[in-house]
């Protein structure tokens, strides 16, 4: 049930996904008047909208789980190591029922507009269900991957089959059996879907754009042992993760005692550039192709990352064992570690079906949508049903459809018109008592998201605990440390090949025809980042500035 549209509330929290739902909880413990809001009709966030068929976390659900509630963590059981989104969405709803987060909670509700009113120092949120909600603190928690992109294909509307996106797919599912299915796009999506659909489908056409280097998931059930040992490591686990710039310790389980009679087992090596020709294809037999994502001086280097695609390239030849496919799917034309990483279950696999096919847009891109298929440069391809694997405008994309105003009537989209601009990722100059939740300009999805979402849910909280206390109306942050902020988190990513000139990306915007282009998150790791964070409040809040 909503609140009263009359009531003055403490905080509104836009979105409940994994940070709106921490965020509510831990809202509700310092006893302030919240109310959520949720564009769907279920608790989730991204583990609501993408329900498509094969959607999985790319990270081991045991350090992708909440840590704030020992409780929980010892009460959930999970039954696979990479869990899929109808048990992490199951999660989340268990973990709002547990919390009773949903009496705060507004769903098939979506926000408008935010408003701030600088002579009552109040925020004024609207939503298109006809709510006027005012509160002091403003919190979107509305994620990193929430606007879907739609490609505008010329005559997009023409195709009179059914259409989807991955990003909303529907509730009920769809039955691929014995249809003619073109799924569009080839990043995670597409690469977690294919293999699932191309079970179902009669026939199944993939046109992608850039092909992608993808790495085996090596998702198994959970094994009881192995979840029953980490929940007594949970706080070790904790611990570790914290310690890792990604946020995450690659928990193995207990060590066994290493057997005298047995030789260790080598281990990889840290740098490509340190083994011979013969040594690196060694390793990708000892360790699995894997291993390339294993090699430090591939992430900076050019040359050591030039090495590593070839590798690549020639497993997948080898792989697929056909020249037409392997050459579509082969990644030739930007750096690895480029984009984020993509994780798949029998992704090229499903390339050896004789119901699979790719079309390399690259050489023959898409002319026209038309009422049957898709026509390319090359030919007209019909199908019964078209899939939009096609990704998000990121980061920026919901928040800038808003309209969101702060001081001065200024708009915030205006303001962020050639790129986000905001201090730690966490608010905006000129927006006080506005925040956002693993925002532009902090470590989020180059990171172990979850890990970055509660430090930011505590920071956040921990802030409004502290303007509270000690009578502070607002915080914003102060011009000049959030251009120094900028500054720092574009440093940063340089050299990074995740920024390398042949690189595109959401990370970069450039997914996004006529997006402003730039590094997004802050790549120097999520230890340091909090590190940084702590030390600000510690300098009393460095860098922003507090009105009494
Ligand atoms: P991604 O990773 O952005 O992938 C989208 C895919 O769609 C990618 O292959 C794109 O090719 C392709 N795309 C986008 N626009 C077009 C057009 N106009 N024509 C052809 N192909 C196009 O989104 P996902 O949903 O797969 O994954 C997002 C994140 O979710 C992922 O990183 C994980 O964290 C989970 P492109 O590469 O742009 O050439």
């Amino acid at each position: 049930m909503s609140k009263s549209n009359e009531q003055v509330l403490d905080a509104v929290v836009v979105g409940t996904g994994m940070a709106g739902l921490y965020m509510i909880k831990r809202l509700n413990d310092q006893g302030l008047k919240i109310q959520a809001i949720e564009a769907g009709s279920g608790v989730g966030g991204a583990w609501y909208w993408n329900r498509y068929p094969g959607c999985r976390a790319d990270l081991p659900i045991i350090e992708y789980s909440y840590s704030f509630s020992k409780e929980l963590q010892q009460e959930w059981d999970w039954t696979e190591v990479m869990a899929g989104q109808p048990e992490i969405e199951s999660y989340l709803n268990y973990t709002a029922d547990k919390f009773d987060l949903r009496k705060d909670i507004k769903f098939n509700t979506k926000v408008t507009d935010a408003v701030y009113d600088e002579a009552a120092n109040l925020w004024t949120v609207k939503t298109d269900q006809g709510d006027t909600f005012t509160c002091t603190y403003c919190i979107m928690a509305t994620g990193c991957l929430n606007e879907p992109n739609y490609p505008g294909f010329k005559n997009a509307d023409a195709f009179t089959g059914d259409v989807y996106h991955t990003a909303q797919w529907p509730k009920d599912g769809v039955d691929l059996t014995g249809k003619r299915v073109a799924v569009i796009g080839c990043g995670s999506s597409g690469v977690q879907s294919i293999p699932v659909m191309a079970k179902q489908a009669k026939e199944l056409i993939a046109f992608q754009r850039s092909p992608v280097y993808t790495f085996p998931a090596k998702n198994a059930p959970m094994n009881p042992k192995f979840l029953a040992q980490a929940k007594v490591d949970y706080d070790s686990i904790r611990e570790q993760q914290r310690n890792n710039e990604m946020g995450i310790c690659n928990y193995r389980g207990p060590k066994k005692p290493k057997d005298p009679n047995v030789a260790p087992k080598p281990r990889p090596s840290k740098k490509i550039m340190d083994l011979t020709p013969e040594q690196r294809k060694q390793e990708i037999k000892d360790f699995g192709i894997n291993v390339l994502t294993l090699y430090a001086d591939t992430y900076f280097n050019a040359e050591a990352n030039e090495i590593a695609s070839q590798l690549y390239c020639e497993y997948l030849q080898e792989f697929l064992g056909d020249d037409q496919k392997a050459d579509a799917l082969s990644p030739k034309n930007y750096p690895l570690h480029c984009k984020r990483p993509v994780i798949d279950t029998e992704y090229y696999g499903a390339f050896t079906q004789d119901n699979v096919s790719i079309v390399d847009l690259r050489a023959t891109p898409v002319e026209e949508v038309t009422a049957t298929g898709i026509r390319t440069s090359d030919k007209h391809y019909e199908f019964d049903v078209l899939v939009y694997a096609t990704g998000f405008d990121a980061m920026t994309g919901t928040i800038k459809k808003l309209n969101i105003r702060g001081r001065d009537n200024m708009q915030l989209s205006e303001q962020w018109e050639n790129g986000p601009r905001m201090y730690m990722g966490l608010q905006s100059a000129g927006f006080p008592n506005f925040f956002t939740t693993t925002g532009p300009g902090s470590p989020s999805v180059v990171s172990n998201v979850l890990h970055s979402i509660e430090q930011h849910v505590e920071w956040i909280d921990n802030c409004i605990a502290y303007l509270r206390e000690n009578n502070i109306k607002t915080i914003e942050p102060e011009l000049a440390a959030q251009d120094a902020w900028v500054e720092h988190v574009n440093e940063a990513a340089k050299g990074s090949m995740m920024t390398a000139p042949t690189c595109n990306s959401w990370y970069l915007g450039s997914n996004i025809d006529g997006k402003p282009q730039g590094f997004m998150p802050y790549l120097a790791g999520t230890k340091t980042y909090r590190e940084e964070c702590e030390e600000v409040v510690a300098k009393g809040y460095e860098g922003f500035s507090l009105a009494s």
